[in-house]
């Protein structure tokens, strides 16, 4: 029955209202967002780009998907933009297809020192349809090293490198990918999905200015809706990436998802928007510097970002999937993560990663996050003790109190 899947909705909205959010990729949508997805877009079908489309009536969304593009223009500081991608995944996929030619050598960031599973884990298309090589991190201070990078990219000779991370907690600098590109010959592409809010308040170099291509997601930093967009310089590739995009890989975009990305831009241009990113940041430190001070070990011992990772494995002895489990039980969510150099696997791993755009949306401050640092040391070292874990539980539903999310009515009830 339909009323069944509003009500499983409204169970999620609950759980969402109940929990502390920590999961670095998600984020909480404004109303306008919630509004333009869940609206009759969703009922057409506009294959082509704007003004060249293989299917009538798309007047009106010719000037949604254009207005999109020009906010994410405007907002990047970049000449073209393709915000068709239904996802980072589908994004990084187009921009392979535009550039290579299957079994062409890449070079990106290992799975396990913070990559993403579309820069060529050998169980995701890219690994199947083309040569990955990786470089790593160093082994001592967890951070990338562009003289080791230089040097591999010199060995492989990759036709494409990609810069950008799943779970990298530091700066990257972008402006030394270009040098090593340059210097073989090779596209750069960065996958900035993590950090495009930041990028786009101003708070982290802009790869626009130095990669061949960059492609994203809407909805980690950025806070917009479930996709993703591709952003170039490049009259000749935004051709290729197009045709990539439709008909290479998908067929009608997503407009009612593309309106919601206009909204998100537009929403990432206000000055508030920099207040929010900054806040990420700071909160980000706080959270990482609490852990430290109770003993746990930080992967790259801190953050310039919007998310930290805690070596659970060497600080207390307890695997990543443990550590979620336990934290999952007094209300808050994470994710068990790999750490560099993870002698486990995906599904167990040696710690979790912690982010802070979710609950700063909330409206958590620096107090809040010291609050939420405490129960977590508490929580993980103390995860046989009923008393202790009923105990966090109420301190974590007390911090929640403070800042409701979505109200009643706000949403489909
Ligand atoms: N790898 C996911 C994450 O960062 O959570 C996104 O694809």
């Amino acid at each position: 029955m339909v009323q069944d899947i509003f009500e499983l909705i409204n169970k999620e909205k609950n759980r969402q209202n109940n929990t502390i959010e920590l999961i670095a990729s998600e984020n909480f949508v404004s109303k306008n967002i919630l509004k333009a997805q869940g609206s009759v877009l969703t009922n057409k079908y506009a294959e082509g780009v704007p003004y060249k489309r293989y299917y009538g009536g798309c007047e009106i969304i010719d000037e949604i998907e254009t207005r999109a593009i020009e906010d994410a223009k405007k907002l990047f500081e970049v000449k073209y933009a393709n915000v068709q991608p239904h996802s980072g995944s589908a994004a990084n996929m187009a921009v392979y297809r535009a550039l290579l030619k299957p079994k062409d050598k890449v070079l990106s960031m290992k799975l396990e020192a913070g990559g993403h599973l579309s820069h060529g884990s050998s169980m995701s298309f890219s690994g199947m349809d083309y040569e990955f090589h990786s470089y790593n991190v160093d082994k001592e201070t967890n951070m990338l090293n562009y003289n080791d990078i230089r040097r591999l990219a010199l060995k492989v000779k990759p036709k494409l490198i990609i810069a950008g991370a799943s779970s990298y907690p530091r700066k990257i600098d972008f402006e030394e990918f270009r040098k090593i590109a340059d210097e073989v010959g090779a596209y750069l592409m960065v996958d900035m999905a993590h950090i495009a809010g930041l990028v786009a308040a101003g708070l982290h170099q802009n790869p626009c200015k130095y990669a061949d291509v960059v492609t994203s997601t809407t909805h980690k930093t950025l806070r917009g809706p479930r996709g993703g967009i591709i952003l170039t310089n490049d009259s000749i590739l935004i051709g290729k990436i197009n045709k990539a995009v439709f008909p290479g890989i998908q067929g009608g975009p997503l407009e009612h998802v593309i309106a919601a990305k206009a909204v998100c831009f537009e929403e990432a241009m206000n000055l508030d928007f920099i207040k929010y990113q900054k806040q990420i940041i700071k909160n980000a430190k706080v959270l990482c510097d609490v852990l430290k001070m109770e003993g746990f070990k930080i992967v790259t011992n801190g953050t310039d970002n919007h998310l930290l990772l805690v070596d659970t494995k060497k600080s207390i002895g307890m695997t990543g999937k443990e550590a979620e489990n336990v934290l999952e039980k007094i209300g808050i969510t994470c994710n068990k993560n790999m750490i560099p150099y993870d002698p486990t696997t995906p599904y167990i791993t040696s710690g979790i990663r912690l982010g802070t755009p979710a609950m700063t949306t909330r409206g958590f401050s620096e107090k809040d996050f010291v609050e939420v640092g405490k129960i977590i040391s508490l929580s993980l070292k103390n995860s046989e003790n009923k008393q202790i874990q009923e105990e966090l539980k109420i301190r974590v539903s007390n911090l929640l109190k403070k800042y409701p999310l979505y109200e009643e009515g706000d949403l489909h009830e």
